[in-house]
């Protein structure tokens, strides 16, 4: 059977949720790093997806959009590298960020937003991008993109800890308003 790119979204999706906010769908427990043995998640995706297989998962992690899934050193483990909504520690070090970082959002946000600054949401972090195409592509999800510049580096002077994971996504626990510069 040949797979079209759209069975590797649709793959892709399903792969995100169940490891990112539901793994009792499929009867998974990620360990306290987000981490899933390989054979046992093959086996129980079968369960909902039964051309599930090593082949089609490889093929998902590496040509994945935005590299949304990782394998440990040994390749004997999977998790997703960010977005999760389930209580995890994807222990990431803290990092130096660039002086300025990029979030996309839309316009209806904009009065909570200048109000009480960016906020983790249901995820675990505040997404913040490297650049401005980036940040169009996250706001974009939801409508007409309206790109926030966050002054990162003032930030991290006043001792704001910053991640980024290993599909390049910076992550911070809130972004006062402060330290967001609104277009006009
Ligand atoms: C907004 C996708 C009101 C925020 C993307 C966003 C990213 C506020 C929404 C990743 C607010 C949360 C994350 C406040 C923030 N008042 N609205 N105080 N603070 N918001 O999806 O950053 O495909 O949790 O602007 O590409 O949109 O999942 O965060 O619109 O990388 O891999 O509340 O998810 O990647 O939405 O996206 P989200 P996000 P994946």
């Amino acid at each position: 059977m040949k797979i079209t790119e759209k069975d590797l979204k649709r793959i892709s999706k399903f792969m995100s949720l169940v490891l990112r906010h539901r793994p009792e769908l499929i009867d998974i427990q990620p360990d306290e790093n987000g981490w899933v043995a390989i054979p046992e998640f093959i086996e129980k995706v079968k369960t909902k997806l039964p051309d599930f297989d090593v082949n089609l998962m490889e093929e998902v992690v590496e040509k994945n959009d935005k590299k949304r899934f990782a394998f440990n050193d040994d390749k004997s483990k999977i998790r997703a590298s960010q977005g999760h909504s389930i209580k995890i520690d994807l222990d990431y070090k803290p990092a130096t960020p660039p002086e300025f970082l990029y979030h996309g959002t839309v316009a209806k946000f904009l009065d909570n937003i200048k109000y009480e600054g960016l906020r983790k949401m249901k995820r675990h972090h505040v997404h913040l991008s490297k650049d401005e195409e980036t940040a169009i592509k996250v706001g974009i999800r939801r409508g007409k993109p309206i790109i926030l510049k966050i002054l990162a580096s003032e930030m991290l002077k006043n001792n704001a800890t910053f991640y980024v994971s290993e599909n390049g996504v910076w992550l911070t626990e809130k972004v006062p308003s402060a330290y967001i510069e609104f277009p006009e």
